[in-house]
């Protein structure tokens, strides 16, 4: 027989599902905090900001329900714990693919943070095309009655992947009817085209670093360091020293 929760009840779950939900929020908080540090340093460090933009969110109560039915899991909030560890995501999108990697590895190593499970769809595309690295972290939250250990799922992505990916969900969203094979087929051509955009920027990246690099070493070569301040050689002082040198040195 169907027994309707009472006021009392109620509320006292909605306490629990509260906290629940609030220790995704705080894990949530606990990796962005870190991952705005990594961006800060590598601008300040390394004048370059590999992260193009971050979103995060805690999955709704509705998409959990529905996801834990289509599972058929348990609907306790233990079995939600040990089975959905998406409830808290990131999403990274980089500016390049060897970025990707990099944030990965500067997460990864860091000595709170535990990898539970990593997926790479980058160097196994999915079916349909589609390219990520996902990451099951977890990170520890210290909570009025002790610590608790939370997953955050991390996808990382570039701009091309995340463009592949952000249309694709649009187009297919509520589409539940089979989608023609034409269709998938242009889709999976789609992402083809956009890891080739991936490989070809970030080769025009390294080719314009090389000039960059060339570009810096001349201009140091101009500039000399007398008590800690750095002074420029006009380049007709240098030609006359250089062409003086020449006839003394013969
Ligand atoms: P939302 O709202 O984005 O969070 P599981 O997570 O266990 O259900 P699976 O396949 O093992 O299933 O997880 P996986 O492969 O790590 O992918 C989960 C998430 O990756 C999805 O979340 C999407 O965000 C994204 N994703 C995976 N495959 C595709 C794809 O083909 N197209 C697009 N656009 N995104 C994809 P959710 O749960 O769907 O929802």
């Amino acid at each position: 027989m169907k027994r309707n929760i009472n006021l009392t009840d109620m509320k006292a779950l909605k306490v629990e599902l509260t906290r629940f939900m609030m220790a995704y929020k705080f894990a949530l908080d606990e990796m962005n905090t870190k991952i705005n540090i990594l961006k800060d340093e590598f601008n300040y460090i390394h004048d370059y900001n590999p992260i193009e933009h971050v979103k995060s969110r805690v999955k709704s109560p509705e998409s959990i329900l529905k996801k834990v039915q289509r599972k058929n899991l348990d609907l306790s909030l233990s079995s939600i714990q040990e089975n959905l560890k998406d409830i808290a995501g990131i999403r990274i999108t980089c500016s390049f693919v060897t970025d990707i990697y990099k944030i990965s590895e500067m997460l990864q190593t860091q000595k709170d943070i535990k990898l539970l499970d990593c997926k790479d769809y980058i160097q196994n595309p999915k079916p349909n095309g589609y390219r990520s690295l996902h990451l099951i972290l977890e990170i520890p939250v210290f909570m009025s009655d002790g610590e608790q250990l939370i997953p955050v799922e991390i996808q990382i992505r570039t701009i091309a992947m995340d463009f592949w990916a952000s249309l694709e969900h649009k187009i297919f969203y509520k589409y539940n009817k089979e989608v023609p094979q034409t269709l998938l087929t242009e889709l999976k051509e789609a992402a083809t085209t956009a890891a080739e955009l991936d490989i070809k920027m970030e080769r025009i990246n390294r080719d314009i670093n090389i000039f960059k690099e060339k570009d810096q070493l001349e201009e140091e070569a101009m500039l000399i360091n007398v008590n800690e301040e750095h002074m420029a050689l006009p380049l007709r002082l240098l030609n006359l020293i250089g062409q003086t040198k020449k006839e003394t040195d013969y």
